[in-house]
C-alpha cells in the first residue's frame, strides 16, 4: 500500500491566475507547500477527478521536473486514475490539448511561463485545461483561486520519484503512469492537416529555412517534423535543445527577442522563410526575406488562404482575434462573408467558439494563431500551414504578404511595452483613463479625431458568460485604433501594453516604415494617457 500523507498548510493570497496560469517567480513557487497548494485546488475544483485521466508535461525549464514529480504524487493521492506525462517531463502546450482530446481526458497541467524567462532567478507557471483541451475558463480559474484562499491541506503519496526520462510504464500505488513521447501524436496530427508532400517537394527543390526554436520545447517537435519528415536539412532548426534557462534568452518570439533570426532574414543571403516560436510551443513568429510579418498579418494570411491546406479545403466557419489584434483579419471575413469574433485575450476565450462550430481559425497579435486541431494556439502549426501555401501558391512569403495588402489593405502595426512599472501607478494609469473616455469622442489629438472610446466588455456568445474591464479601446475617425491594457502574465511590478495600428488602402503607400506611419497615433496615445509624466519613462522598454 502506497501510504498517503495530508500536509496541513496555512493558505497563500497570491494564487489568483492571469491570462494564462499562475506565473511567478522561480523564488516564489519554491516556497514550501506552493506548488502542493495550488495543485490541491486545481485537484479539488474539477469534478470527475475519481480514476480519470490527466495529461502533464511542460516546457523543461527550471523547475519542471521537481513540480512534476510533486502533480505525479498528489495525482496518486487524489485517485486519479492515469496520467500520461511526457517523456523528460516535455510535452509543448498544444501537445498537451491534443493528448487531451485525442486520450479523452478529464484535463491536464502545463507546467510552463510560457515566453517569460527561465532559470533559478527566472518564472516558472502552472496552468490547468479541461477536456476541449482548452484553458480553464474563467469560471473555473476564479474557483481554484478561491480554493487556494481557503484548503487546509494537501494529499501527497509517499512515494519515490518515477523516472520519466523515455517513453514507458510506472505507476504510484493504484494509479497508471505512461511516459509518451512528447512528438509523436502531434507530429502525426500534424500529418492530417497540411500537405507534407507539397512541403517536402518544396524543400527538396531547395527551399532554405530557419526555424529558431529559442532553446525551448519546440525544438524537438520542429527537428522532427521539418528535417525528418518533411527533408528539410539538417541543421534549419536552431537552438532546437530545450534548455533550463533558455540559453539565457527570453524565450519571446519577437523581432526583439528573435534578433538574430530577423538580422539572418534581412542579410544578403536570407533563407527563402524564417520562423521562431516561445517557451511552451504556443507561438510563431513569421519572417520572409526582408520583411518582417506582423502576426496580427500573419492571421489574416492564413484566414485568407488556409483552404490551401487539406484540413481547410472545405473553407471557414469563421475566425476570431483578441481585442488588440489588428483589424487586417475582420477585412479578410468581411470579403469572404465569414462570422468575425472579437474577444479578450487570452486563448480561454476562443474555446467556446471553437468547441460550438463558430469559427475554425483564431489568433492574437501576440503571435499566437490556431485553428480547431486544437484548443490552444500551435506555433509550429502555424509555421506548417505557411509553407504549405508557399509550396501550394508557388509564390515567395514575402509576395504572399505584399499581395495581401494589395488586395484587402494594410494595417499599419506596433505594441509598445512599458515593464515593471509600479503597480499603483499602472492602476491610476488605468482608472484615470477609463474615467475619462466618456470626454474623448469628437476631441482631436494632432491629427486624429476620437471616434470613440469604450473600455471592452465580452460576452461569451456560446455560454453568455461576461468579463468586463478588458482594455480601453480608442478609435480614431482616421482608422486607426489604440488599446491599452495591463499584462496578466508579468511576474514583477506591472506591465503597460500600448497597442497602436492604422489603416492605410493604397497599395502605393504600403512599403512605409511603420514607426513613421504610427507617430500620429503614438502622440495621441500620449497624450490621452500621459504615460510619460505618470511613469516616468521616456520610451517603451520593448517595441515589437
Ligand atoms: C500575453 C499575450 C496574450 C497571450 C498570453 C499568454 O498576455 O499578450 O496574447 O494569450 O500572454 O500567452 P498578457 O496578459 O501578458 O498580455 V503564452 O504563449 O504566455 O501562454
Ligand atoms: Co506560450
Amino acid at each position: 500500500m502506497t501510504e498517503i500523507d495530508t500536509v496541513s498548510v496555512t493558505p497563500f493570497s497570491d494564487q489568483r491566475p492571469g491570462t494564462s496560469g499562475l506565473r511567478k517567480k522561480v523564488a516564489v513557487f519554491r516556497q514550501p507547500h506552493y506548488v502542493e497548494t495550488f495543485v490541491q485546488a486545481i485537484l479539488d475544483c474539477v469534478e470527475g477527478l475519481a480514476g480519470a485521466t490527466l495529461v502533464v508535461g511542460g516546457d523543461g525549464r527550471f523547475f519542471n521536473s521537481e513540480a512534476i514529480q510533486t502533480i505525479l504524487k498528489m495525482a496518486a493521492a487524489n485517485g486519479v486514475g492515469r496520467v500520461i506525462v511526457g517523456a523528460g517531463g516535455l510535452l509543448s502546450t498544444p501537445a498537451v490539448s491534443n493528448l487531451i482530446r485525442r486520450r479523452k481526458a478529464l484535463g491536464g497541467i502545463i507546467l510552463s511561463a510560457s515566453h517569460n524567462p527561465g532559470g533559478p532567478d527566472g518564472d516558472f507557471g502552472i496552468k490547468y485545461n479541461v477536456s476541449h483541451g482548452g484553458p480553464a475558463p474563467e469560471s473555473l480559474t476564479e474557483a481554484v483561486f478561491a480554493r487556494t484562499r481557503s484548503l487546509s491541506g494537501y494529499r501527497i503519496a509517499r512515494a519515490p520519484d518515477v523516472a520519466l526520462d523515455k517513453p514507458g510504464q510506472a505507476a504510484i500505488g493504484a494509479m497508471a503512469i505512461e511516459i509518451v513521447d512528447p512528438v509523436a501524436d502531434y507530429a502525426q496530427m500534424m500529418e492530417t492537416i497540411v500537405d507534407f508532400d507539397a512541403i517536402r517537394a518544396l524543400f527538396a527543390g531547395g527551399f532554405r529555412m530557419r526555424f529558431d526554436a529559442m532553446s525551448a520545447v519546440t525544438g524537438p517537435y520542429a527537428v522532427e517534423i521539418l528535417e525528418r519528415r518533411l527533408g528539410a536539412p539538417a541543421g534549419t532548426v536552431i537552438n532546437a535543445v530545450p534548455l533550463p534557462d533558455f540559453g539565457g534568452h527570453h524565450p519571446d518570439p519577437n523581432p526583439v527577442h528573435a534578433a538574430d533570426l530577423i538580422a539572418e532574414m534581412n542579410g544578403p543571403d536570407a533563407p527563402d522563410f524564417g520562423a521562431a516560436s516561445d517557451g511552451d510551443g504556443d507561438r510563431n513568429l513569421i519572417v520572409a526575406p526582408g520583411l518582417f510579418v506582423a502576426p496580427s498579418d500573419s492571421l489574416a494570411v492564413l484566414a485568407a488562404l488556409a483552404p490551401l491546406a487539406p484540413a481547410y479545403a472545405d473553407g471557414l466557419a469563421g475566425v476570431a482575434r483578441s481585442l488588440p489584434t489588428s483589424r487586417a483579419v475582420d477585412r479578410v471575413a468581411a470579403a469572404l462573408g465569414l462570422p468575425a469574433y472579437e474577444t479578450p485575450t487570452g486563448w480561454k476565450f476562443f474555446a467556446n467558439l471553437l468547441d460550438a462550430g463558430r469559427i475554425t481559425l483564431c489568433g492574437e497579435e501576440s503571435a499566437g494563431t490556431g485553428s480547431n486541431h486544437v484548443r490552444e494556439k500551435d506555433g509550429l502549426w502555424a509555421v506548417l500551414v505557411w509553407l504549405n501555401i508557399i509550396a501550394r501558391s508557388g509564390k515567395r512569403a514575402d509576395a504572399i504578404m505584399r499581395e495581401h495588402w494589395s488586395t484587402y489593405g494594410r494595417d499599419y502595426y506596433s505594441r509598445h511595452d512599458y515593464e515593471e512599472i509600479d503597480t499603483a501607478v499602472a492602476d491610476g494609469l488605468m482608472a484615470d483613463l477609463r474615467a475619462s473616455l466618456g470626454g474623448l469622442p469628437g476631441r482631436s489629438f494632432g491629427g486624429l479625431t476620437v471616434e470613440s472610446a469604450d473600455d471592452f466588455s465580452y460576452t461569451d456568445p456560446v455560454d453568455g458568460s461576461v468579463s468586463q474591464r478588458q482594455g480601453v479601446r480608442i478609435l480614431f475617425r482616421e482608422d486607426a485604433r489604440v488599446v491599452f491594457r495591463l499584462s496578466g502574465t508579468g511576474t514583477s511590478g506591472a506591465t503597460l501594453r500600448v497597442y497602436l495600428e492604422r489603416f492605410e488602402p493604397h497599395p502605393g503607400r504600403h512599403g512605409l516604415d511603420t514607426a513613421t506611419v504610427l507617430a500620429p497615433v503614438v502622440a495621441a496615445a500620449e497624450a490621452i494617457a500621459q504615460i510619460g509624466g505618470r511613469t516616468g519613462r521616456t520610451a517603451p522598454t520593448v517595441v515589437t
